[in-house]
């Protein structure tokens, strides 16, 4: 397999990386089928991956346990000035980063093969989409970028001699001596783990971590938070959320994205199967929009992935029908528990419990054990096109044009099922007002409720602030044409501690009162915090559900929202005077309404 690179800016980096990490070996990586197979043998050998029976060309992958999630803690954005990186990230100047870095990486790749993964987030060639190259010397990365981006020796075609892409570096430092016997999942610890982003030369250097967002740099940190810094520059938008095509029973389409904090549902809901008859939902994407206003003067979305990376424990047949089925072949999974007859298994999954099983590190597990058999941000890697609902659109390069936005998180308490908000700057400070309990997709405690505006506190590559004031920028070229604003909350549960809604296909009957609120074929209650459904307008026909749980859910105390009223206020100082005036306005206005 002889790639040959005619690309100079990239010859060059391939030069002085080698120089600097000291790699064995170099491969240049043409995204084929052989390569994959031939990569995979490779893990087989060396006992890395380890087979399925039950599962054709499935994989399972067991992360050293201090590697299991993203790092906040260790992620920057390292901008010239402090201020541009914003109080929500963590930042240190670039020349003292690189400096701390630049030692890390020497000789890092020693013993191992430095592959150079040429891809392309957004289809190959299209105006929208763009090209990364990612050195690693992790080949589990290799595979799994090899299903979540569009890895392909046409990339380096594209490239030309002097095309641009997005250098992105990623070691695991790990480096092995003379004769040194590799570990199963070599990474660094944790003070030596660095996710740094450069977004004034749009440059990623990642080092001692190889799991999911920390080492697979097309999804995260370029897709999301070096995009999120050229949208702003250039007037478009790259958001942490799923797209979705509603299609009502006239026939009429409606394309949603909505955006949750990592590990709250977004793959459910990307995939969701309505139970009211009629509907039909199709998958776009499941963590990432890119969007544009087109020549209609719409919002167009696209997906920049190519796969899914989702959560494995909750997953089942009950859950994500949808997902179980675009298991079935072809797929990495990660930290999840193995079966005596060669398949995966994690908590939440259909059916029995094993009776013996072999945990994520390795042990014997039975359900006696105290602790869970897959770990509980245990993921699946599969390729998008597998999934059964899989848009067939899903792929154009003009995308989808988005007819209603949703935020939300994980709350307990205090927020409704679903309010719609005033109009487009209410929608933003919703938005900007987003909170969610914490989950296992990052290293931390779990179940903390914290702010994370637009489920992008730790994807933002610039100030949150200018972030704002860029919503109500495209608000206001979009005008009319923008996608109308919801915000929902699946996640309420009564005081005996049950959740009050059921939840996914459930869920699209929420959906549905948005549509025909587009529509306007329904009205709303005006109520302090927004507009709620009025009693009887969410369909729940065949639904067994109580009406004083209904209630309950749709329930607004004002004194609980009085009481969020300081934490917001907290919330909105650290961004100083890079806070938009109109959002200090939204907080006036709100507060008056609570009287
Ligand atoms: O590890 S990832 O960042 O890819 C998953 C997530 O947190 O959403
Ligand atoms: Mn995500």
């Amino acid at each position: 397999m002889n790639v040959t690179v005619k690309n100079e800016k990239l010859n060059k980096w391939i030069k002085e990386v080698a120089e600097l990490c000291r790699p064995d070996s170099i491969y240049i990586c043409n995204g084929s089928r052989e390569e994959y197979n031939f990569m995979i043998d490779n893990l087989l050998k060396s006992g890395l991956a380890i087979p399925l029976r039950k599962r054709p060309n499935s994989f399972l992958f067991r992360s050293d346990p201090s590697d299991v999630a993203r790092v906040e803690d260790h992620t920057y954005i390292s901008t010239t000035s402090k201020d541009e990186a914003g109080p929500t990230n963590n930042w240190i100047e670039p020349g003292e980063l690189k400096k701390t870095m630049l030692d890390l990486y020497k000789g890092s790749m020693k013993g191992r093969t430095m592959y150079v993964i040429p891809f392309s987030m957004g289809p190959i060639g299209s105006p929208i989409s763009k090209i990364g190259i990612e050195i690693s010397d992790s080949p589990y990365v290799v595979i799994n970028m090899h299903i979540m981006t569009r890895v392909s020796s046409r990339v380096l075609d594209l490239l030309g001699t002097n095309g641009e892409f997005i250098p992105c570096l990623h070691s695991v430092g790990a480096p092995l001596a003379e004769g040194q016997k590799d570990t199963k999942w070599p990474c660094a610890p944790i003070e030596k783990k660095y996710i740094s982003h450069f977004p004034e030369e749009n440059l990623i250097w990642s080092y001692g971590s190889g799991y999911g967002g920390n080492a697979l740099l097309g999804k995260k940190c370029l897709a999301l938070r070096i995009a999120s810094a050229m949208a702003k520059r250039e007037g478009w938008m790259a958001e942490h959320m799923l797209i979705l095509r509603l299609t009502n029973p006239a026939g009429k389409q409606y394309h949603i994205a909505a955006a949750f904090p990592s590990a709250c549902g977004k793959t459910n809901l990307a995939m969701m199967q309505p139970s009211i008859p009629g509907w039909k939902c199709e998958c776009i994407g499941d963590d990432i929009a890119w969007m544009k206003i087109g020549p209609d003067g719409r919002l167009h979305a696209i997906n920049p992935e190519n796969g899914f990376f989702g959560v494995a424990p909750g997953t089942s047949y009950s859950t994500n029908p949808m997902a179980m089925d675009t298991l079935k072949e072809n797929v990495i999974f990660t930290n999840c528990a193995l079966t005596d007859d060669g398949d995966v298994w994690w908590e939440g999954m259909d059916g029995e419990e094993p009776s013996h099983a072999i945990d994520w590190k390795g042990r014997d597990w039975t359900p006696e054990s105290t602790e869970d058999a897959a770990h509980a941000n245990a993921r699946f890697t599969a390729p998008a096109s597998q999934c059964p609902v899989i848009c067939k659109d899903w792929e154009k390069p003009e995308g989808v044009p988005i007819d209603i936005f949703i935020f939300g998180g994980r709350r307990t308490g205090v927020v409704p099922l679903v309010y719609e908000t005033y109009n487009w700057d209410h929608g933003v400070f919703s938005g900007a007002t987003a909170a969610s309990e914490t989950t296992a997709a990052n290293i931390g405690a779990v179940g903390n409720l914290r702010r994370d505006p637009f489920a992008m506190k730790p994807f933002c590559g610039y100030n949150m602030g200018d972030y704002f004031r860029h919503w109500f920028n495209m608000g206001d070229r979009l005008g009319s044409k923008a996608p109308r604003i919801f915000y929902v909350n699946w996640f309420r549960k009564s005081s005996d501690g049950k959740f009050l809604w059921p939840g996914f296909s459930d869920n699209s009957r929420v959906l549905k009162w948005m549509c025909e609120r587009v529509e306007g074929k329904v009205g709303a209650q005006k109520t302090p915090i927004g507009l709620l459904p009025d009693e009887g307008d969410i369909d729940l026909s065949g639904l067994d559900i109580s009406r004083e749980n209904m209630r309950e859910l749709m329930s607004i105390d004002t004194n609980e929202w009085k009481a969020e009223i300081p934490d917001i206020e907290n919330h909105f100082s650290v961004f100083g005077n890079r806070l938009p005036e109109r959002l200090k306005k939204q907080l006036q206005e709100f507060i008056q309404r609570l009287g």
